[in-house]
């Protein structure tokens, strides 16, 4: 720990790539691990376009089931941790001068904050909003979260500068985000969390958790488009699917001499070789993860237990 926080210290641009364990202590369930989602459900089923131009009745109830559950969730001191740490004034006494970029994979978000958006991210400059490097940055901006709810908390809790910079967009969200719904039809995207999100949906989450969902919701009564009409869908990434901007990400990724990897297994592309890249630039790696995942032989540190115990040590 101690030669992890002398790295840090000397670290100028710092990444976080998280997944689903960074969530588990919040109590949302993880994918692939014990009691993980794709253990209990089938992911091309549920998360591929071709599962949802099948069946999206069986989908949307998987993804209301996640939404219901996501919305009742709290963040826990992993997510509070990285939000203290992405402000530049305690940042600065543990790690000075360097900038901090949380890329998730977790799409379990609820909050209102700013995000990145990636299109206009030079690269080689710190991401401040002011130096026109980032676009969308309008604290105005909805997305959900978890990390962006630690942050809002712990905003609460710093001084009226601290809390300035706690608006500096800090989180790429590279997977979607679980409330935003997405028209299948026109360009039209919106941010919903409307709990049920339709009446068709009210109460399936039940069945979903016994995993009994009814296959046979009609159309006409899953989520439609407010713009024109037609059929919604989850504003998330599916296996398959392009990442938004993920040049953008690659152009943050190709500058960190640092790279955090919590709780994920590291086994989904393109996020999974996100620490290999830095490592090949001569930068380091620190994983943090209750159990042993892909490739962490090859990592700098690693830090086996509870992310919700070792990143607030970790970062504090
Ligand atoms: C704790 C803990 C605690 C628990 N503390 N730890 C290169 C090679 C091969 C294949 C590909 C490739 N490039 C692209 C692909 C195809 C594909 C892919 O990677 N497939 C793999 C399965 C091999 N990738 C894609 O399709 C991506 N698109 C893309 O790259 O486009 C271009 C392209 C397409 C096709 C071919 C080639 C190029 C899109 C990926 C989208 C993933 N979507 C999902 C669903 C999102 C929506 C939703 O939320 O439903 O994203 S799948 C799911 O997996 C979700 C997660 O973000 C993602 C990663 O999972 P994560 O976070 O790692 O969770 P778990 O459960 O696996 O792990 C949790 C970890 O936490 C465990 O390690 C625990 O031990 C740990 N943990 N509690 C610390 N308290
Ligand atoms: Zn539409």
């Amino acid at each position: 720990m101690n030669q992890f926080k002398h790295v840090l210290k000397k670290s100028k641009n710092i990444i976080v790539v998280a997944g689903a364990g960074l969530s588990a202590a919040s109590g949302i369930p993880t994918f692939r691990g014990k009691g993980g989602m794709w253990r209990k459900y089938d992911a091309l089923t549920l998360a591929t376009p071709e599962g949802f131009a099948e069946n999206p009745s069986l989908v949307w109830q998987f993804y209301h089931y996640r939404r219901e559950t996501a919305l009742k969730a709290q963040p826990n001191a992993a997510h509070v941790a990285l939000a203290r740490f992405s402000l530049s004034s305690i940042r600065e006494s543990i790690a000075p001068g360097s900038t901090f970029t949380l890329i998730t994979q977790v799409c379990d978000l609820r909050m209102e904050t700013p995000v990145i958006r990636c299109r206009s991210i030079a690269r080689k400059q710190p991401l401040l909003p002011e130096q026109g490097q980032v676009e969308g940055s309008d604290p105005g901006i909805n997305v959900d979260g978890l990390s962006p709810l630690a942050l809002e908390k712990v905003m609460e809790t710093v001084e009226a500068t601290d809390r300035e910079d706690a608006r500096k967009p800090k989180i790429v969200e590279m997977h979607g985000r679980l409330f935003d719904v997405k028209c299948t039809s026109c360009d039209h995207v919106e941010f919903n969390r409307s709990s049920p999100i339709c009446e068709g949906l009210a109460g399936t989450e039940i069945l979903v958790e016994k995993n009994v969902m009814d296959p046979e919701i009609p159309r006409i009564s899953l989520p439609r488009c407010s713009s024109c009409g037609a059929l919604a869908r989850p504003g998330v990434v599916w296996f398959g699917e392009t990442i938004p901007n993920v040049d953008d990400i690659d152009a943050i990724v190709e500058d960190a001499d640092l790279c955090l990897v919590v709780g994920t297994a590291s086994t989904v592309y393109p996020a999974a070789g996100f620490a290999e890249q830095v490592q090949k630039n001569g930068g380091n790696v620190a994983v943090f993860n209750i159990d042993h995942s892909a490739g962490d032989k090859k990592a700098d540190f690693l830090f086996l237990g509870p992310c919700q115990d070792l990143l607030p040590q970790a970062l504090g």
